[in-house]
């Protein structure tokens, strides 16, 4: 039978090496994935408690992804790593990705400290795009964090990134990795420093928002 796009004499891999490889990769995907399973449950768990007690819950969205073997491969390669598993789980900060949206940049800040809360989830690092945004305009509030997984073996730490910013700062992230992160495309000064203008104002009215709340007492009560 053909398959439109396929070329239908490639061998599938036979030899026990690619077989080993598979399934060693499944078993560490799974430890990610298991990972960020855990972060959204407690993303969850956060989000519930805050309604119940402050009447809202500073989680909008939590949404996941897991980093495809090619853009592993070429991250291990673009820093000149050995291309081995345990160079991937050992030096790789975001294969297991969870991006949670709020509504105020304040927000970004309790959900940073209750998930980190009774040391669960450590923190690893931290990049704070919010207080010191990237030269494009880019903001996001980004933690590494180490999650522990419980395996037969026992406890292991898998490590993942987690993405924490307002609303305005992911539309303007999302559009921008569309038009202009990581694409090809020619240094062009004109649309960079529209880029950065969009950035800053949507920055400016995520501060406006965050004082109309202020005013009206909304974080008076939270976590
Ligand atoms: P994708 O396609 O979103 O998954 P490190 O991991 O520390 O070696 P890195 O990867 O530069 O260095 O870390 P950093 O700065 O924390 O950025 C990682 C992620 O943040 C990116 O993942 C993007 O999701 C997001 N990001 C960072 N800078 C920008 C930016 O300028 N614009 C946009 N739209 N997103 C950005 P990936 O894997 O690169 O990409």
């Amino acid at each position: 039978m053909e398959i439109s796009g396929l070329n239908s004499d490639t061998a599938l891999p036979q030899e026990d090496e690619y077989s080993l490889f598979f399934l060693q990769y499944r078993q560490m995907m799974m430890l990610y994935e298991n990972a960020v399973q855990c972060i959204q449950m407690r993303l969850d768990l956060i989000g519930k408690e805050c309604v119940t007690q402050c009447q809202r819950s500073p989680v909008r969205s939590v949404t996941s992804r897991m980093k495809s073997l090619d853009s592993i491969i070429n991250k291990l390669k673009r820093k000149g790593l050995p291309l081995t598993l345990s160079s991937v789980m050992c030096s790789l900060n975001d294969v297991a990705g969870v991006r949670v949206i709020c509504e105020y940049i304040f927000d970004a800040y309790a959900i940073k400290d209750a998930l980190l809360s009774g040391g669960f989830i450590k923190l690893i690092n931290e990049k704070d795009y919010i207080k010191a945004p990237k030269p494009n305009g880019y903001r996001s509030l980004h933690l590494i964090v180490d999650v522990p997984v419980l395996l037969f073996e026992g406890e292991q730490q898998v490590r993942c990134e987690i993405q924490i910013r307002t609303t305005a700062m992911d539309s303007w992230a999302g559009l921008e990795h569309n038009l202009r992160y990581k694409k090809d495309r020619a240094y062009d000064e004109e649309i960079d420093s529209k880029l950065r203008k969009c950035a800053s104002m949507l920055s400016e009215t995520d501060a406006f928002m965050q004082e109309i709340a202020e005013d009206l007492g909304i974080f008076d009560k939270s976590l």
